[in-house]
């Protein structure tokens, strides 16, 4: 149902207003490519983001890698996000109880619920978790995204618990706007779910440590996944970034055009 809806017609659907504004900024800007920017200097990533920053739809970060990571980091990160209209999604997998969650979502060094659009999290501990997030996320209107499925290779997360995975979204849906996941599930009334799916490469299929790298076409019009997450593809092996960023912003639209028309 809603694969076959163009971001904007979707976009309309949401009463999340990160999702709505997120599905409207695809759509503006033709890209469904998420960059993972996973760079331990604080330098780097910024460049990074800003080579990247016309691209892309979502700056992906583990901000925890950052070594020299400081309040100034985050603010040069929200002004790029400005500058190339991207928002900014904390690869976090918080993964505790409801009290914890706050506490990490909201507070310490790196205060993710003051500066990132978006973050995730892991159904291990039950909806408590949910809970949590949302208590800290909603008044500041964020969004999250929970953990479906995985891409490495024996990963647990499947059959029975991505069911429950989607049926605790469906229950806090003001939230809970999308998953990570490798594909999309039959959407039952009223579910417009944003898919994001890493593990998406165009050159190479594994990094010899689990991490298994599928075609962006192969995970938008065949998977029906809505944006593609990519690292190493884009950064790595000395590889000219925002020459790459546009190759995998083109391969992940044209896979989406492709299947809006089909
Ligand atoms: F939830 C997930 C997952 O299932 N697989 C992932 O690879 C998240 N990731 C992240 O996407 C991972 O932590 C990296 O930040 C990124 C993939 O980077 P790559 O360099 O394209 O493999």
């Amino acid at each position: 149902m809603s694969a076959s809806l163009s971001y904007l017609e979707r976009s309309k659907l949401h009463s999340n207003p990160t999702a709505k504004a997120f599905l409207e900024l695809m759509e503006r800007k033709k890209s469904n490519l998420s960059v993972a920017a996973d760079l331990n200097k604080k330098a780097a990533l910024i460049e990074l983001a800003d080579k990247v920053g016309p691209y892309i739809c979502l700056l992906k970060t583990h901000i925890d890698v950052v070594e020299d990571f400081d309040q100034d980091l985050v603010d040069q990160l929200t002004a790029l996000a400005k500058k190339h209209d991207f928002m900014i999604f904390e690869d976090r997998k918080f993964a505790d109880i409801g009290n914890t969650v706050k506490l990490q979502y909201g507070s310490g060094i790196y205060k993710i619920a003051s500066w990132s659009d978006i973050t995730n999290a892991h159904m291990v501990p039950g909806e408590g978790i949910v809970q949590g997030l949302r208590e800290v996320g909603l008044p500041l209107n964020r969004a999250m995204l929970l953990l479906a499925e995985m891409s490495s290779a024996g990963t647990l997360a499947k059959g029975d618990y991505t069911v429950q995975t989607v049926e605790v979204a469906r229950k806090y849906k003001d939230f809970v706007v999308g998953f990570i996941a490798m594909e999309r599930y039959a959407d039952k009334e009223g579910d417009d779910f944003i898919y994001m799916t890493p593990g998406v490469g165009l050159d190479q299929t594994s990094d010899g440590m689990g991490q298994q790298w599928k075609h962006p076409r192969e995970v938008v019009f065949d998977r029906g996944c809505d944006v593609i997450i990519v690292g190493r593809g884009i950064y790595g092996g000395g590889r000219d970034a925002a020459k790459e960023a546009k190759r995998y912003q083109e391969a992940g639209w044209n896979a989406y055009v492709e299947r809006i028309s089909k």
